[in-house]
Order: structure tokens, then C-alpha cells, then sequence
């Protein structure tokens, strides 16, 4: 009988993504929550570590996996986090976290980076491990290695971005985010912080003119339906970290954590790869969508950056140690 309600309980609220099931139900059940739709790479590597977490560890451990906000918008998912309601959460370290953490958002200072390589160089370094050390200070744990979401372009719907100039006024949905909206502050835009949750409905309705997000993303959230230029600034990178909280990372079982740690960090890898190749692709696929694309020159973009005084002014809230532990791998910014 008990058995019975508690079926028909998983089943009224079992998540998008569903794993096969072993004999008996797991022991440890664990909730997965991410803000990307179900067929980003993202959630297809976290559902194949979830399968590679219950083989390994003899079906004890099951990790379901929430995509697209069915948990809530970010700022949701990162209190549960944070309550211990939530196990894990893949959230961006420019966004909702650097809200707490302010040195999180520094990977996303603008036109710092060379490309991709030279980011997960630096992150699965010296400079990873002194953002990772910042988060348990505020009861958190991050996976060692990020999932990438990689080089952000500039959509909207009103003119192709060519110059600096070409952003003024114009109203960008940007994350919850003080570095992003400082960012396009400094750029002359008008940014309005929004969580992706409704980023569509915002640009469908006119309440911003644009948005600004990896090639990949802005294909899979179908961004290219309501926006009709498309400018590659490669204006910012970005990732995921995999987040879990302290105290509930202590209570998962002893010999269950190294094996979750190594599929969750292989998964990140792996979308990696799945994500630098998406976003050098999918620009003619977007085009026969209906997005017109231009290419910008970025040298005059940086040099607004730097007589605007941005850079000198997130050195001065990041502390010189970051900031010089950063320019080792980007060269001198600003
Ligand atoms: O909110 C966004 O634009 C997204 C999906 O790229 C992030 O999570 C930062």
C-alpha cells in the first residue's frame, strides 16, 4: 500500500528527464537544477553522469535532473541551494552567485580572453582553485572543473551592432548580474537585469530590445524567433559551476562522494567539447532561421572599456592579488 502511494507520488511530479530504473529504488535521491532547456549539452552530459552515478555506485545514488527552470528562476534555485532543499545546481559564475560571491562574476570582465583555451587553462588552474576556495566561506562547494557555455554574441531587434556607438540607448536584457550590468553601462546601453526564466517572454513582448548569449544557447531557447540581428561581439565568456551545498555534500555517503565528483567533473569536460563546437556552427543554421549576422571590430569596443574606467574599477572591487593572479592569463587589461 505505502509502496503504491509513494509510486504514484514520483510519478505526478517526476522531472522532464527520467532515468531507467534500478530494481529497487535508491537509497539517495538527489535533485539536479539547471536554467538551460532539456536538449542543451548541459543537461544531456548531467543526465549521463546521473546514469554513470547509479551504475557506479550499485544503484544507491540517483540524481534527477530538473532542466529549464522547473525548480524556479535562478535566484530560486540558488536559496534552495543554499536552504539544502536543492543538491545540486549548475549556476553561472557571473550571475545570481556573484551576488554572494562577488569574485565569481571575474571570468566574465569584458574582451579579456583569447578564446576558449585560454579560459579553461586558467580555470582548471591556479586561478580555478582561488575561486573555488572562495565558496565555502558562504557554505557552498564547487566541483572542480566548469561547464563552459562559452563566448557570448549580441542579439536584439532593432539595428546589427557595428560600433560602440550602435548599443546606445538600446534596452539589453542582461542576468541579475552587478558585473554585467556595469558592463553594458559602461558600453552605453540601457541593461534591464531580467533571469533567464523570462528572457523570451521580455524580448517577445518588446519589454527590452535585446539579449546576449552563447550561439548554442540563443539556438536551444529559440531566442532567434523574436530578435532579428545577430552581432558577434564575443564580448564576454562565460560557464557553469556545479554547485552543491557544504553540509549536504557531508552527509552524502562516504564512498559515493568521490564517484559523484568524478562523473559530474568528466560531464563538464565533455560539454566542453559539445559546446565550442555548437557555438563555431550553428551560425548558418541561425541565419536560415532568420537571425542577420555581422561581425563587429572589437578593438573599439575595449577601448570605450578602458577610457570609460571600467576595468580600473572592477580591479579596484576584485583586489589586486585576484586581478594579477587574472592578467597572468589574460595579459594586462585596461
Ligand atoms: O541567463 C543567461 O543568459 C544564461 C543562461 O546564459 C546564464 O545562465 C548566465
Amino acid at each position: 500500500r505505502r509502496r503504491a502511494l509513494v509510486t504514484s507520488a514520483a510519478l505526478i511530479s517526476a522531472p522532464a528527464l527520467v532515468l531507467p530504473r534500478f530494481a529497487r529504488a535508491a537509497e539517495f535521491t538527489y535533485k539536479f537544477g539547471t536554467n538551460l532547456p532539456a536538449t542543451h549539452p548541459l543537461n544531456v552530459r548531467a543526465m549521463e553522469a546521473a546514469e554513470r552515478i547509479l551504475k557506479d555506485t550499485g544503484g544507491q545514488v540517483q540524481i534527477n535532473v530538473f532542466p529549464n527552470n522547473q525548480l524556479g528562476n535562478d535566484a530560486d534555485m540558488l536559496s534552495q541551494l543554499r536552504a539544502g532543499g536543492l543538491e545540486f545546481f549548475t549556476v553561472s559564475g557571473v550571475n545570481v552567485l556573484s551576488q554572494l560571491v562577488p569574485i565569481s562574476s571575474m571570468w566574465g570582465l569584458g574582451f579579456a580572453w583569447a578564446d576558449d583555451d585560454a579560459v579553461h587553462k586558467a580555470l582548471d588552474g591556479e586561478l580555478g582553485k582561488y575561486l573555488r576556495a572562495q565558496f565555502p566561506k558562504v557554505g557552498l562547494m564547487a566541483m572542480d572543473t566548469v561547464w563552459s557555455s562559452g563566448f557570448r554574441q549580441t542579439t536584439n531587434s532593432v539595428r546589427p551592432i557595428n560600433t560602440p556607438d550602435d548599443l546606445k540607448g538600446l534596452k539589453m536584457r542582461v542576468p541579475v548580474s552587478p558585473l554585467w550590468t556595469s558592463l553594458f553601462k559602461h558600453l552605453g546601453a540601457a541593461p534591464a537585469s531580467i533571469n533567464f526564466a523570462e528572457t523570451y517572454s521580455s524580448l517577445q513582448t518588446k519589454v527590452v530590445d535585446g539579449q546576449e548569449n552563447p550561439l548554442a544557447i540563443i539556438s536551444i531557447a529559440k531566442l532567434y524567433e523574436v530578435q532579428k540581428y545577430c552581432s558577434m561581439t564575443n564580448h564576454m565568456w562565460d560557464g557553469y559551476w556545479c554547485m552543491t551545498n557544504r553540509k549536504v555534500w557531508d552527509r552524502m555517503p562516504e564512498k559515493a562522494r568521490p564517484i559523484i565528483a568524478k562523473h559530474l567533473n568528466q560531464a563538464a569536460l565533455d560539454m566542453r567539447a559539445d559546446g565550442v563546437k555548437l557555438n563555431a556552427s550553428l551560425r548558418p543554421e541561425l541565419t536560415a532561421k532568420g537571425l542577420t549576422f555581422n561581425d563587429p571590430k572589437l578593438g573599439p569596443f575595449r577601448e570605450r572599456l578602458i577610457a570609460s574606467g571600467f576595468y580600473a574599477e572592477w580591479k579596484q572591487k576584485y583586489g589586486d592579488e585576484a586581478w594579477a593572479l587574472l592578467e597572468k592569463h589574460t595579459g594586462k587589461l585596461g
